[in-house]
């Protein structure tokens, strides 16, 4: 009112938490507030934000952002805290540090970080470099998002940039979107778009899926309802379909692959007497054997087709032998390294550090752990299972502790065979309570602990468990830069675009404020946020002009023809190898061989486990629970803004036939529950999940009450928290019961 736009400053910012996107955000200015959000609205392809990039606005000014250092007061959990000041906030972690690492040596400080904010100097960056100047820490290893993925990756193709650029989608014959649901969880801005296009086009596609997603619903002509964590089954008896059928590309498999033979001997009933036909899948997956053979002639026929293995099927037990059958199937029908073929795999498209696959190549008789520049990690040998001898393989080494397991870990320390005894946590960008598995045994743990600091923007359920909470800045209030999410060609310059909210400072200036009172050298901290940025960047040539990139808020790169991973080694293989022991895309992989365990096998397999749909737990818990990414949040980040909150009632999805049979009536209020736990919401009784099957979208806060019954909503308080040989997360093999509450019972809440 009465404003001219000369008032309003635009800052060219960005979004990036950990979403599956990073996203051009132009915040509108005035009188030192963002008045106004908008998004790209310059050249293609346009990096457009999602609802919650534009309601940032109530994020950023929430009522609930923390304001000032915080200690507690109350029990651990219960949320009490008095303000103090800094100076007092700073001063006391550094004493309890040095005690800490006095009485029981610096192994017993855990760094829990993860990726809560996703700029590449923000967040965990300076907290790891702080804690490795004070003489090392013990660490996590094991990604929730896709370490069994990468695993496979690595094993089959010795790489993670095994993908194609989007654009080249529209090359394809049949697109299958196996797990994959980017209509709700971005993979980066524009594919929802470039999706839109494919079907445009006429394309067929194909949505493998316990649920109707969003994607399958928007995109798809046909929807294949799958029982969860049977996925390898299905694509193990397409292999057998192809391979009986004589559909596969021999040529292809001849040059460029090995071991198919030992895959044969499984499919057709040579190594165990079983032959992995449709029916003995139908009987695993749930999908009639005439839908499996149907899909795996079309797609061995339909070349160049693209198999989209999403990540979720993976985050479960097993989970590695997925995402090894889907790749496998991309090798033996020829899809690798050809426009409108995909690789599947880890799927990294672009990235300006891996350009030529043969920089990645193995040491082959590296048997030693690399130096990881954490003291307290030199000489510990190599982890068991760990692709050591691949670049790049998962973790380098066993001082580390799988994520999964850091719970178990705090509780039981060196004597339940865990490196190091853990009396301090210093948790960065990360809501750890809440996003690992097995939340209650998580809240036990966190109790545990002699000493506990975080440093967050918002009173999360696991900062309620911390001795000190150190209010942090958000993007809006610093600057960084965030690379893409996967693997689109651009970087995006987060301008600074208001002060610092509160007392609140960024986590580059807490570390440099506290190391100082931790003796330690000056390193980094010795930097200005701009030069070290200025410093990360440097040694990429795809980003030649730092201040423009500063002043436009976001680089572009053009490439010269759409990215497709391993066109070189299948058009000119005498001089382009694959990155792995073989130098070929490996069916059988020599390296899991050697491990000789026949929980990682060489050759993708169906293995059950003891949370299948099948197991003998399924008597009393006869429901499989999986827990997908929601729409309206990035995990954990972005639930407690109203804007949001809106779009969609946190719910536990359910089929009606499940419902019927149990008298639970939608909105109806439920309990959902295993011996892990016990969490009550209201259902959503839809078609849009097969029966069997139950979804609680990930990331609602754990609001537990006086007898631990959770009424926020948060799934992990009934995953399982044991992982895979391979490092797969277990988030999507729970199984469950589901009871309607005495006043959710045959009426609506
Ligand atoms: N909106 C939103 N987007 C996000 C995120 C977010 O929190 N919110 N998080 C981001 C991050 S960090 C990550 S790692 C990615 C994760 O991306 P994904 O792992 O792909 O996401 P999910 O939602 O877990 O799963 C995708 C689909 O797989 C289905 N699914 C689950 N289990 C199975 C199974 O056993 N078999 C089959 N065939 N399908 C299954 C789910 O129903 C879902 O529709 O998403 C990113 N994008
Ligand atoms: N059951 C189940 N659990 C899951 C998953 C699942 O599919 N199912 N998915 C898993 C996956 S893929 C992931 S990636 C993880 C994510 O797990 P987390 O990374 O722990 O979750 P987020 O909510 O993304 O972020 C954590 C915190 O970072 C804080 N934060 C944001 N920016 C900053 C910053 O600049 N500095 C600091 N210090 N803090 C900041 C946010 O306020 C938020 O509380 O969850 C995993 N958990
Ligand atoms: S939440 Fe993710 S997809 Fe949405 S605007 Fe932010 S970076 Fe983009
Ligand atoms: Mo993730």
């Amino acid at each position: 009112m009465g404003q001219t736009d000369k008032d309003i400053k635009i800052v060219n910012t960005g979004c990036c938490h950990d979403c599956g996107g990073r996203c051009v955000l132009k915040a509108h200015v005035k009188d030192g507030q963002v008045i106004r959000i908008e998004s790209d609205t310059g050249e293609d392809p346009q990096i457009r934000a999602c609802m919650r990039g534009r309601a940032y606005r109530q994020r950023l000014y929430s009522p609930d952002r923390l304001q000032t250092p915080l200690k507690r007061i109350g029990e651990k959990g219960e949320g009490k805290f008095k303000p103090i000041s800094w100076e007092e906030a700073l001063t006391e972690i550094a004493a309890k540090m040095h005690q800490v690492k006095a009485t029981h040596g610096n192994a017993s400080i855990l760094m829990v970080a993860s990726g809560g904010n996703q700029g590449m100097l923000h967040g965990a960056l300076p907290v790891g470099a702080m804690l490795q100047g004070f003489g090392g820490f013990t660490r996590s290893w094991g990604i929730a998002s896709y370490e069994g993925a990468m695993y496979a990756s690595m094993a089959t193709y010795g790489t993670i940039r095994t993908g194609n650029s989007r654009e080249d989608l529209l090359n394809s014959k049949l697109v299958i979107m196996w797990g994959w649901n980017p209509a709700v969880t971005i993979w980066d801005p524009g594919t929802s778009l470039m999706m839109s296009r494919i079907r445009e086009k006429g394309i067929r596609i194909v949505a493998i899926d316990p649920r109707y997603s969003d994607s399958a619903a928007t995109f798809a002509d046909q929807w294949i309802p799958i029982r969860p964590g049977t996925d390898s089954a299905m694509l193990i008896a397409m292999a057998y379909v192809i391979l009986d059928e004589q559909l596969q590309d021999q040529a292809f498999i001849d040059l460029h692959t090995v071991g198919l033979d030992k895959y044969k001997d499984y499919l057709f009933g040579k190594e165990d007497g079983v032959h992995k036909t449709p029916q003995w899948a139908e009987t695993i997956t749930g999908v009639s054997a005439d839908v499996i053979a149907t899909l795996a002639r079309e797609y061995a026929s339909s070349k160049p087709a693209a198999l989209i293995a999403g990540w979720s099927p993976a985050r479960a037990s097993f989970g590695e032998q997925y995402s090894r059958a889907a790749n496998v199937l991309t090798a033996i029908t020829g899809n690798v390294g050809v426009n409108g073929g995909y690789a599947s795999g880890f799927m990294r498209a672009y990235s300006s550090r891996e350009t030529n696959h043969k920089r990645v190549i193995a040491g082959k008789d590296s048997e030693k752990a690399r130096s990881t520049g954490n003291p307290v990690e030199d000489g510990a040998p190599p982890r068991q299972y760990a692709l050591h001898k691949l670049f790049g393989g998962t973790n380098p080494n066993s001082a580390r502790i799988h994520n999964a397991k850091v719970f178990d870990a705090i509780l039981r320390g060196k004597e339940g065979g865990y490196p190091a005894d853990i009396k301090m946590a210093y948790i960065v960008a990360s809501n750890c309570l809440n996003q690992h598995p097995n939340t209650r045994r998580g809240a036990k743990a966190l109790k545990a602990l002699e000493f506990m600091v975080v440093h967050e923007q918002f009173m999360t359920p696991t900062a309620k468990f911390a001795d000190i909470v150190l209010p942090v800045n958000t993007f809006m209030e610093r600057n960084d830069i965030a690379p893409p999410w996967l693997g689109s060609p651009y970087y995006i310059y987060l301008n600074k675009a208001v002060d610092s909210l509160h007392a609140s400072k960024s986590d580059l200036d807490i570390c440099r404020e506290l190391s100082t009172k931790l003796d330690i050298s000056p390193g980094m901290f010795q930097f200005a946020e701009d030069d070290i940025l200025q410093g990360i960047t440097a040694s990429r040539d795809d980003i030649p002009d730092y201040e423009a990139m500063k002043r436009d808020g976001v680089v572009k790169i053009k490439l010269k023809e759409p990215i497709v991973s391993f066109k070189e080694q299948i058009e000119d293989p005498e001089n382009n190898v694959f990155p792995t022991l073989s130098g070929k895309i490996e069916i059988y992989c020599e390296h899991l061989a050697e491990m000789n365990d026949p929980k990682v096998p060489p050759i993708p397999k169906y293995m059950p486990h003891e949370e299948s749909h099948d197991a003998a737990l399924s008597k009393s818990y006869p429901l499989q629970l999986i827990t997908s990414h929601d729409k309206k949040r990035a995990h954990s980040t972005w639930h407690n803004v109203p804007w949001c909150h809106d779009i969609e009632p946190h719910s536990v999805w359910l089929n009606s036939l499940d419902a019927t049979n149990r008298g639970i009536v939608d909105q109806g209020s439920v309990d959902v529950f295993n011996d892990r736990g016990r969490l009550r919401i209201p259902a959503k009784v839809t078609e849009r999940i097969m029966p069997g099957v139950v979804d609680i979208r990930q990331g609602a806060w754990y609001a537990p009450d006086e007898e631990g019954v959770d009424h926020g909503g948060c799934a992990n308080v009934l995953t399982k928290d044991e992982p895979s040989p391979g490092g797969a997360h277990p988030m999507n093999s729970a199984l469950v019961q589901i009871e309607p509450t005495p006043e959710g019972a045959g009426r609506k809440k």
